[in-house]
Protein backbone atom coordinates (compact mmCIF):
# COMPACT_ATOMS: atom_id res chain seq x y z
CA UNK A 1 0.00 0.00 0.00
CA UNK A 2 1.18 3.51 -0.82
CA UNK A 3 0.96 5.92 1.79
CA UNK A 4 -1.74 8.17 1.57
CA UNK A 5 -0.15 11.27 3.36
CA UNK A 6 3.73 12.79 2.79
CA UNK A 7 6.13 11.15 5.35
CA UNK A 8 5.88 12.31 9.21
CA UNK A 9 9.13 13.04 10.75
CA UNK A 10 9.40 13.47 14.79
CA UNK A 11 12.42 15.81 15.27
CA UNK A 12 13.73 16.01 18.69
CA UNK A 13 15.99 18.61 18.29
CA UNK A 14 16.29 22.28 20.39
CA UNK A 15 14.92 25.50 19.46
CA UNK A 16 17.11 28.60 19.13
CA UNK A 17 15.24 31.51 17.94
CA UNK A 18 18.21 33.46 16.66
CA UNK A 19 21.52 32.06 14.91
CA UNK A 20 19.84 29.68 12.01
CA UNK A 21 20.58 25.95 13.67
CA UNK A 22 18.46 23.29 15.20
CA UNK A 23 14.38 23.40 14.20
CA UNK A 24 14.86 26.76 13.07
CA UNK A 25 16.21 25.32 9.90
CA UNK A 26 15.02 21.83 10.22
CA UNK A 27 11.34 23.05 9.97
CA UNK A 28 11.17 24.91 6.95
CA UNK A 29 13.93 22.97 5.00
CA UNK A 30 11.82 19.64 5.29
CA UNK A 31 8.78 20.72 4.71
CA UNK A 32 10.37 22.61 1.51
CA UNK A 33 10.95 18.75 0.73
CA UNK A 34 7.64 17.56 1.01
CA UNK A 35 7.93 15.78 4.51
CA UNK A 36 6.17 16.95 7.43
CA UNK A 37 7.78 18.15 10.51
CA UNK A 38 6.57 17.58 14.14
CA UNK A 39 8.84 19.43 16.27
CA UNK A 40 9.36 17.90 20.10
CA UNK A 41 11.93 20.94 21.40
CA UNK A 42 14.25 19.46 24.03
CA UNK A 43 14.96 22.79 25.21
CA UNK A 44 14.24 27.01 23.93
CA UNK A 45 17.01 29.08 23.23
CA UNK A 46 17.47 32.81 22.84
CA UNK A 47 20.15 31.91 20.04
CA UNK A 48 22.90 28.67 19.81
CA UNK A 49 25.37 28.42 22.03
CA UNK A 50 28.72 29.86 19.35
CA UNK A 51 29.36 32.85 20.79
CA UNK A 52 26.76 35.04 21.23
CA UNK A 53 27.12 36.11 24.82
CA UNK A 54 25.12 34.61 27.65
CA UNK A 55 22.00 32.57 26.63
CA UNK A 56 18.78 32.61 27.98
CA UNK A 57 17.78 28.36 28.45
CA UNK A 58 14.99 26.72 29.63
CA UNK A 59 15.07 22.84 29.67
CA UNK A 60 12.45 20.59 28.39
CA UNK A 61 13.49 17.39 30.04
CA UNK A 62 9.76 17.14 31.66
CA UNK A 63 8.42 17.75 28.26
CA UNK A 64 9.62 14.78 25.53
CA UNK A 65 7.55 11.76 27.71
CA UNK A 66 4.15 13.10 28.21
CA UNK A 67 4.25 14.78 24.50
CA UNK A 68 5.20 11.05 23.40
CA UNK A 69 2.16 9.53 25.29
CA UNK A 70 -0.14 12.10 23.88
CA UNK A 71 1.09 11.29 20.43
CA UNK A 72 0.62 7.03 21.52
CA UNK A 73 -3.13 7.99 22.65
CA UNK A 74 -3.76 10.10 18.95
CA UNK A 75 -2.27 6.52 17.52
CA UNK A 76 0.46 8.74 15.48
CA UNK A 77 2.38 7.38 13.62
CA UNK A 78 5.73 8.55 11.84
CA UNK A 79 8.01 7.29 9.14
CA UNK A 80 11.21 8.44 10.92
CA UNK A 81 12.31 9.50 14.55
CA UNK A 82 15.17 11.96 14.42
CA UNK A 83 17.11 13.17 17.34
CA UNK A 84 19.80 16.30 17.85
CA UNK A 85 20.82 18.58 20.15
CA UNK A 86 19.43 17.30 23.44
CA UNK A 87 19.39 19.59 26.87
CA UNK A 88 20.13 17.36 29.80
CA UNK A 89 21.24 13.66 30.17
CA UNK A 90 18.00 12.23 31.05
CA UNK A 91 16.94 13.13 27.84
CA UNK A 92 18.83 10.73 25.98
CA UNK A 93 16.24 8.09 27.72
CA UNK A 94 13.49 10.21 26.53
CA UNK A 95 14.47 9.71 22.83
CA UNK A 96 15.41 5.56 23.43
CA UNK A 97 11.61 5.40 24.89
CA UNK A 98 10.50 7.82 21.50
CA UNK A 99 12.40 5.28 19.32
CA UNK A 100 11.20 2.27 20.84
CA UNK A 101 7.90 3.28 20.64
CA UNK A 102 7.92 3.71 16.84
CA UNK A 103 9.95 0.11 16.19
CA UNK A 104 8.68 0.48 12.06
CA UNK A 105 10.45 4.50 11.90
CA UNK A 106 13.47 5.31 10.44
CA UNK A 107 15.63 6.44 13.35
CA UNK A 108 18.18 9.05 12.82
CA UNK A 109 20.51 10.22 15.51
CA UNK A 110 22.51 13.47 14.80
CA UNK A 111 24.92 12.70 17.75
CA UNK A 112 25.56 16.62 18.21
CA UNK A 113 28.39 16.76 20.63
CA UNK A 114 30.70 19.53 19.28
CA UNK A 115 33.06 20.55 16.74
CA UNK A 116 36.02 21.32 15.36
CA UNK A 117 37.94 19.11 18.32
CA UNK A 118 35.73 21.01 21.39
CA UNK A 119 32.29 19.79 22.80
CA UNK A 120 29.70 22.38 23.52
CA UNK A 121 29.32 23.96 26.49
CA UNK A 122 25.89 22.51 27.18
CA UNK A 123 27.38 18.92 26.77
CA UNK A 124 28.53 17.14 29.99
CA UNK A 125 30.79 14.38 29.67
CA UNK A 126 28.16 12.00 31.13
CA UNK A 127 26.00 13.01 27.78
CA UNK A 128 28.69 12.35 25.57
CA UNK A 129 29.30 9.01 26.94
CA UNK A 130 25.83 8.14 26.76
CA UNK A 131 25.66 9.27 23.44
CA UNK A 132 26.53 5.52 22.05
CA UNK A 133 22.87 3.99 23.25
CA UNK A 134 21.42 6.50 20.86
CA UNK A 135 24.14 5.43 18.20
CA UNK A 136 23.21 2.02 19.17
CA UNK A 137 19.33 1.64 17.97
CA UNK A 138 19.82 3.94 15.42
CA UNK A 139 19.72 3.26 11.22
CA UNK A 140 21.28 6.35 10.14
CA UNK A 141 23.90 8.45 11.77
CA UNK A 142 25.87 11.61 10.74
CA UNK A 143 29.05 12.46 13.02
CA UNK A 144 31.14 15.50 12.31
CA UNK A 145 34.49 14.24 12.74
CA UNK A 146 35.03 15.66 16.04
CA UNK A 147 31.77 13.88 16.71
CA UNK A 148 32.76 10.24 15.13
CA UNK A 149 36.31 10.72 17.17
CA UNK A 150 34.08 11.01 20.32
CA UNK A 151 32.56 8.02 19.45
CA UNK A 152 35.57 5.80 18.73
CA UNK A 153 37.31 7.58 21.44
CA UNK A 154 39.82 8.49 18.62
CA UNK A 155 42.03 11.29 18.47
CA UNK A 156 40.78 14.37 16.58
CA UNK A 157 43.97 15.42 15.55
CA UNK A 158 45.48 13.05 13.66
CA UNK A 159 43.30 14.53 10.88
CA UNK A 160 43.52 14.72 8.29
CA UNK A 161 42.68 10.73 7.50
CA UNK A 162 43.66 8.50 4.35
CA UNK A 163 41.23 7.26 2.60
CA UNK A 164 41.25 3.33 4.46
CA UNK A 165 41.43 5.03 7.75
CA UNK A 166 37.95 7.28 6.76
CA UNK A 167 36.52 3.88 5.34
CA UNK A 168 38.33 2.13 9.13
CA UNK A 169 36.14 4.65 10.97
CA UNK A 170 32.98 4.42 9.06
CA UNK A 171 33.01 0.50 9.85
CA UNK A 172 33.41 0.91 12.80
CA UNK A 173 30.88 3.78 13.43
CA UNK A 174 28.49 1.04 11.65
CA UNK A 175 29.33 -1.80 14.04
CA UNK A 176 28.19 0.60 17.19
CA UNK A 177 24.59 -0.44 15.39
CA UNK A 178 23.42 1.90 12.75
CA UNK A 179 23.31 0.65 8.96
CA UNK A 180 24.58 3.81 7.47
CA UNK A 181 27.00 6.27 8.31
CA UNK A 182 27.37 9.79 7.41
CA UNK A 183 30.54 12.00 8.42
CA UNK A 184 30.30 15.15 7.12
CA UNK A 185 33.43 17.91 6.86
CA UNK A 186 35.48 15.67 6.91
CA UNK A 187 39.39 16.45 5.71
CA UNK A 188 41.01 13.33 3.53
CA UNK A 189 44.73 13.65 2.43
CA UNK A 190 44.83 14.16 -1.16
CA UNK A 191 41.11 14.71 -1.61
CA UNK A 192 40.40 17.78 0.33
CA UNK A 193 37.10 18.38 2.77
CA UNK A 194 34.19 15.69 1.50
CA UNK A 195 31.10 14.31 3.48
CA UNK A 196 31.40 10.29 3.43
CA UNK A 197 29.15 7.96 3.82
CA UNK A 198 28.40 4.04 4.45
CA UNK A 199 25.66 1.20 3.66
CA UNK A 200 26.69 -1.53 6.24
CA UNK A 201 24.11 -3.80 3.83
CA UNK A 202 25.14 -2.65 0.60
CA UNK A 203 29.12 -3.20 1.89
CA UNK A 204 29.00 0.54 -0.48
CA UNK A 205 31.51 3.41 0.53
CA UNK A 206 30.74 6.96 -0.84
CA UNK A 207 32.04 10.21 -1.14
CA UNK A 208 30.27 13.48 -2.26
CA UNK A 209 33.25 16.15 -2.48
CA UNK A 210 32.57 20.29 -1.66
CA UNK A 211 34.02 23.62 -2.45
CA UNK A 212 34.43 25.20 1.22
CA UNK A 213 34.13 28.73 1.85
CA UNK A 214 37.04 30.39 4.25
CA UNK A 215 34.28 30.56 7.23
CA UNK A 216 33.16 28.27 9.25
CA UNK A 217 29.16 28.93 10.07
CA UNK A 218 26.71 26.97 12.60
CA UNK A 219 24.31 24.83 12.36
CA UNK A 220 25.59 23.37 8.84
CA UNK A 221 25.54 20.25 10.69
CA UNK A 222 21.57 20.02 11.40
CA UNK A 223 21.14 21.75 7.83
CA UNK A 224 22.67 18.65 6.51
CA UNK A 225 20.91 15.86 8.02
CA UNK A 226 17.81 17.59 7.52
CA UNK A 227 18.09 17.50 4.07
CA UNK A 228 19.66 14.04 4.08
CA UNK A 229 16.84 12.70 6.21
CA UNK A 230 14.20 14.55 3.96
CA UNK A 231 15.72 13.28 1.30
CA UNK A 232 16.13 9.55 1.75
CA UNK A 233 12.28 9.32 3.06
CA UNK A 234 11.23 10.85 -0.45
CA UNK A 235 13.29 8.14 -2.32
CA UNK A 236 16.63 9.56 -2.75
CA UNK A 237 19.42 6.34 -1.95
CA UNK A 238 21.99 6.89 0.31
CA UNK A 239 25.00 8.74 -1.84
CA UNK A 240 21.90 10.65 -3.47
CA UNK A 241 20.79 11.99 -0.69
CA UNK A 242 24.39 12.82 0.95
CA UNK A 243 24.71 14.76 -2.63
CA UNK A 244 21.49 16.92 -2.21
CA UNK A 245 22.78 17.90 1.43
CA UNK A 246 25.83 18.61 -0.31
CA UNK A 247 25.45 20.56 -2.78
CA UNK A 248 22.60 22.74 -0.62
CA UNK A 249 25.01 23.59 2.25
CA UNK A 250 27.92 24.58 -0.69
CA UNK A 251 25.13 26.83 -2.47
CA UNK A 252 23.86 28.17 1.16
CA UNK A 253 27.22 28.89 1.96
CA UNK A 254 28.67 30.54 -1.11
CA UNK A 255 25.75 32.70 -0.96
CA UNK A 256 26.02 33.86 2.40
CA UNK A 257 29.67 34.27 2.41
CA UNK A 258 29.00 36.92 -0.56
CA UNK A 259 27.09 38.94 2.11
CA UNK A 260 30.36 39.11 4.37
CA UNK A 261 27.33 38.70 7.04
CA UNK A 262 28.47 37.53 10.92
CA UNK A 263 29.17 33.91 10.67
CA UNK A 264 27.52 33.60 13.77
CA UNK A 265 24.37 34.23 11.90
CA UNK A 266 24.43 31.28 9.80
CA UNK A 267 24.06 30.25 6.46
CA UNK A 268 21.17 32.28 4.64
CA UNK A 269 19.50 28.84 3.22
CA UNK A 270 16.38 31.17 3.28
CA UNK A 271 17.83 32.12 -0.58
CA UNK A 272 19.00 29.00 -1.88
CA UNK A 273 15.27 26.60 -0.31
CA UNK A 274 14.08 26.58 -4.01
CA UNK A 275 17.04 24.12 -5.10
CA UNK A 276 14.93 21.65 -2.51
CA UNK A 277 11.75 22.49 -4.06
CA UNK A 278 13.26 21.97 -7.88
CA UNK A 279 14.96 18.84 -6.42
CA UNK A 280 17.06 17.99 -9.64
CA UNK A 281 18.99 15.13 -10.18
CA UNK A 282 22.42 16.00 -9.48
CA UNK A 283 25.10 12.76 -9.43
CA UNK A 284 27.64 14.50 -7.41
CA UNK A 285 28.92 11.63 -5.70
CA UNK A 286 31.29 8.54 -6.18
CA UNK A 287 32.09 5.57 -4.60
CA UNK A 288 35.41 6.37 -1.54
O1 LIG B 1 24.10 23.19 15.38
C1 LIG B 1 24.20 22.47 16.56
C2 LIG B 1 23.57 23.21 17.70
C3 LIG B 1 22.24 22.98 18.00
N1 LIG B 1 21.62 23.62 19.01
C4 LIG B 1 22.29 24.53 19.77
C5 LIG B 1 23.63 24.80 19.51
C6 LIG B 1 24.28 24.14 18.45
C7 LIG B 1 25.68 24.43 18.16
O2 LIG B 1 26.28 25.36 18.62
O3 LIG B 1 24.27 25.70 20.27
C8 LIG B 1 21.57 25.23 20.86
Amino acid sequence: MTLQRIPRVAAIHDLSGFGRCSLSVIMPIMSAMQVQVCPVPTAVLSTHTGGLGEVEFRDLTDFIIPCLEHYKKLELDFEAVYSGFLGSAAQIDHCMSFFKSYPEALIVVDPVMGDNGKTYRTYTSEMCKRMKELVSVADIITPNPTEACLLLDKDYSLMPFSVNECRSMLARLSELGPRCVVITGIELINRGTVNVGYDREAGTFWYSPCQYVPAVYPGTGDTFTAVLTAAYLTGDSLPMAIGRATHFIEMAAKTTFGYSTDTRHGIMFEKTLELLIRRETLGNYSLL
